[in-house]
């Protein structure tokens, strides 16, 4: 397999890069932390390591160092379609590398391949009341799917742990492989009367997921772009350090990355994504329609003085708009400049930053991935909002399982960070003063 063979022909340079870094710089400092930043989230400690991603405040991401207008202009595309095969990124996010269409093609295939879910997961889901979050089904089913580890298989037969990451890609493409089929079963289970389209195993990942999904054309264009998106984040985002977390304690990528989809369903990280597209229908059900500028920044500043967020605004790292968002601006412009809903998401771009800058509380004022991306679902009639973490899930699983796999091949060791008390940080104040 040609993923296979790319990573253990470029492990032992990387290994031995990660081992002289250490070995001749371990002692080296990059950061020091403060007692705001230990109440405060961690945030912006440098402590966590990925080649994957990389998400610069003010520029947003690289995927392996390429930003993504680089990545749609680069990566191959299906026949006639504007977005590039899901399989090409998940070849460079592993790779680092920019596939051929061949190279491309062959990881479509290996998934094609391994797409069979396990008849005992559809029961599952089945099993549930219907009422039950589509994102606890997705986090369920991944989990379920446990028992298939090849890692869990080979670590208890004795595995050697320069050979932990084999069984890794093993599992994170057979998880992977499976993902459109699974995500699609809920959404048409919970929202389709349980009447099911069978996967058509001519279509690539991203094709046979809008396929399943039962949507009309244009539709495997938007879903190819909203995975190639969300898919990786760098690793301090709750989803990809949940699972590096889980996973660093050798726990195989079922358990690892059911735990960052359970991450991912909270309202500030990836539930965002259904209230904001509830917050904009709010707006739009108030003024019967896109409402003036004036009304926007009202019920802004309606929103904010009830103690809310507004969602889909500010970021834990961005600086500046994120460039998924203007991805997906971009997209809505090309495609359906004239639709209400998407019109007035792109209205709320225009109107909240100042409202935000002017109540002066949110480091960043623009917005994030998550505040068009309803918007453009909408449009293709997938109006049932609480179904779209399931997507962002389904692509974040990519990036969270190429990391892994590295993890596994350089070793990474059991995450286990110190802890204070309070007192012990007053203490440190005190002596800081005198
Ligand atoms: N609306 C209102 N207040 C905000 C917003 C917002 N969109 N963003 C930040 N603030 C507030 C925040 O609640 C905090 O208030 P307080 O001091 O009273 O606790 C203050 O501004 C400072 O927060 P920041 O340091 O700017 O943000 P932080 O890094 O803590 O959190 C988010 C980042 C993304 C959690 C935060 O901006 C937020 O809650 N945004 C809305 C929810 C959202 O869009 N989440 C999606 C994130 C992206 N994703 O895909 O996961
Ligand atoms: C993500 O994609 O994970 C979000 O933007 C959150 C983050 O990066 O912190």
């Amino acid at each position: 397999m040609i993923l296979k063979e790319k990573i253990e022909s470029q492990l032992p340079e990387w290994r031995e890069r990660v081992k002289k870094l250490v070995k001749e710089s371990g002692e080296v400092k990059i950061d020091e932390v403060t007692i705001g930043q230990v109440y405060g989230g961690m945030r912006n400690i440098k402590s966590l390591v990925t080649d994957i991603s990389y998400v610069d405040p003010a520029e947003g991401i690289r995927f392996r160092g390429y930003t993504i207008p680089e990545l749609l202009a680069k990566l191959p595309k299906p026949a006639g379609e504007e977005m590039p095969y899901v399989g090409g990124l998940y070849y460079l996010l592993l790779l680092g590398e920019i596939p051929t269409v061949d190279q491309t093609l062959s990881v479509e295939k290996e998934w094609q391949v391994r797409s069979k879910v396990p008849g005992y997961v559809f029961d599952m889901i089945k099993a549930m009341p219907l009422d039950t979050h589509p994102m606890t089904l997705f986090s369920m089913a991944v989990l379920a799917m446990q028992r298939e580890s090849l890692f869990a298989k080979g670590y208890s037969e004795g595995l050697k742990k320069d050979r932990y990451w084999e069984p890794m890609l093993e599992d994170s493409l057979n998880l992977t492989a499976k993902l459109p089929e699974i995500s699609a079963f809920i959404y048409r289970l919970k929202y389709k009367e349980g009447k099911m389209i069978p996967s058509d195993p001519k279509l690539d990942w991203g094709a046979n997921f809008a396929h399943m999904m039962g949507v009309s054309k244009g539709y495997a264009d938007l879903s190819r772009l909203y995975f190639l998106l969300h898919s990786d984040h760098e690793s301090g985002n709750v989803s990809a350090h949940a699972t590096h977390l889980v996973g660093s304690a050798l726990s195989d990528i079922y358990y690892a990355t059911s735990a960052g989809l359970n991450g991912l369903a909270g309202p500030l990280h990836g539930l965002a994504n259904q209230e904001c597209l509830g917050w904009l229908l709010e707006v739009f059900e108030k003024y019967a329609g896109v409402p003036g500028r004036d009304e926007l920044r009202k019920f802004a500043w309606d929103t904010l003085n009830s103690g809310q967020v507004i969602p889909g605004y500010g970021h834990a790292v961005l600086r500046k708009t994120d460039p998924r968002f203007a991805a997906q601006l971009d997209f809505g412009k090309k495609h359906f400049p004239e639709d209400p809903v998407f019109q007035l998401a792109a209205l709320v771009y225009e109107v909240v930053p100042d409202v935000l800058i002017e109540q002066g509380k949110a480091k960043d004022p623009w917005p994030n991935v998550d505040a068009i991306s309803g918007s453009l679902q909408y449009h293709y009639g997938v109006k049932e909002f609480d179904f779209y973490t399931v997507m962002f899930g389904v692509s974040r699983l990519l990036g969270v399982t190429a990391n892994a796999v590295w993890a596994r091949a350089l070793g990474q060791p059991i995450e286990r960070p110190k802890s204070l008390t309070t007192a012990m940080l007053e203490d440190a104040a005190k002596k800081a003063k005198v």
